[in-house]
């Protein structure tokens, strides 16, 4: 455990991105706001899956992605590691899956895989690279939980805290999410590893599994490797977890625990994935602060920007890793 998570322990600031087909919509449907995480859309309104697929999957083209741009910007912030959302609870892959064609190279118009490419110039310019992958809610596959307008799946809602043990109400859903494990979470996490070498892999939302699910995840990836880091969000039990450190809630004010390996993840708004009308920005020198209150403590910022559908990053995004950038060249 020592010798995997070093490097973690000394990279202080990393940069969280939530980029996916929803960042197309941006936080707006059929003309309106939509309040909430913007990477939620789906669940939020409720969109069938074939309407998903037809207004935003078929027509999500990143032409002004440039992996090598946002990298730089990346290093230039101070910031020594990234995490992107390979999967996110929308089930839609933005690498190319061998294990369903419910991806970015097979499914949209781009047929490019951008984690290729982060993956190239992450190693290119010396930053530690890994992904975010929603091992449990998954709005597209059959058989996991969480989508109760297509499928009647229990789990739909984020129910952080209360929500937790649904699956004891439903047995019925334990071989179908089995089912799901086997057929999408696991193969796709694995070939994650095998393709792209992450240095770290980030779970979440681990109450929408059984415990024991989690658990066989966890199994699985260190069957095959034994130094990616783990965040603490894949399998937990009330306080006791089973990842390499410990992810605090999104919340920076309640930064916990403070020994220990812990990160915290703000977001630069209210909403993890591009949200247009949210512009609830800090100003950069929040982040300062919290980066010296985390380093102070003993844990990590990963902070997180919501690059847009275009493939650009939100210029108001820049504009707060710009100032921080400034401000760590001339204080280091
Ligand atoms: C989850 C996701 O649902 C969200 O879309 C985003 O990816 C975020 C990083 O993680 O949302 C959470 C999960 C846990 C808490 C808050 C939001 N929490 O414990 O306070």
């Amino acid at each position: 455990h020592d010798r995997r998570i070093a490097w973690w322990r000394e990279a202080r600031f990393g940069c969280f991105i939530h980029w996916g087909v929803y960042s197309l919509a941006g936080g707006e449907w059929k003309g309106k706001p939509v309040k909430g995480y913007a990477e939620h859309l789906m669940r939020i309104k409720k969109i069938p899956l074939a309407e998903y697929k037809r207004d935003l999957v078929e027509k999500f083209n990143p032409q002004e992605f440039d992996a090598d741009e946002w990298v730089r910007r990346i290093r230039a912030t101070g910031m020594r590691y990234l995490i992107i959302t390979s999967k996110h609870h929308d089930g839609f892959a933005m690498y190319d899956s061998d294990v369903k064609d419910y991806n970015i190279v097979k499914a949209t118009p781009f047929h490019r895989d951008p984690m290729l490419e982060l993956a190239a110039a992450c190693k290119k310019y010396g930053i530690r690279f890994g992904f975010y992958y929603s091992q449990a809610f998954d709005w597209e596959d059959p058989d996991a939980p969480g989508n109760d307008w297509d499928y009647q799946n229990p789990g739909g809602d984020l129910h952080l805290f209360g929500g937790t043990h649904w699956f004891d109400y439903h047995p019925d859903m334990l071989t179908r999410i089995r089912k799901y494990v086997d057929g999408k979470s696991i193969p796709q996490i694995r070939e994650l590893i095998r393709k792209y070498h992450p240095d770290i892999l980030w779970f979440d939302t681990p109450s929408k599994l059984p415990f024991s699910e989690n658990l066989r995840i966890l199994e699985e990836i260190r069957k095959i490797d034994s130094t990616v880091v783990i965040d603490g969000r894949l399998a937990n039990y009330g306080e006791y977890h089973f990842g390499d450190y410990q992810s605090t809630s999104d919340r920076p004010q309640e930064f916990f625990p403070v020994t220990g390996d812990w990160e915290a993840i703000p977001t630069t708004n209210e909403s993890y994935g591009y949200s247009r009308y949210d512009s609830s920005h800090k100003p950069f020198s929040h982040f300062i602060r919290l980066l010296a209150k985390a380093a102070s403590r003993g844990g990590n910022l990963l902070m997180n920007v919501g690059p847009m559908g275009n493939g650009e990053m939100d210029p108001r995004d820049t504009a707060i890793l710009y100032r921080i950038g400034l401000w760590m060249q001339q204080n280091g």
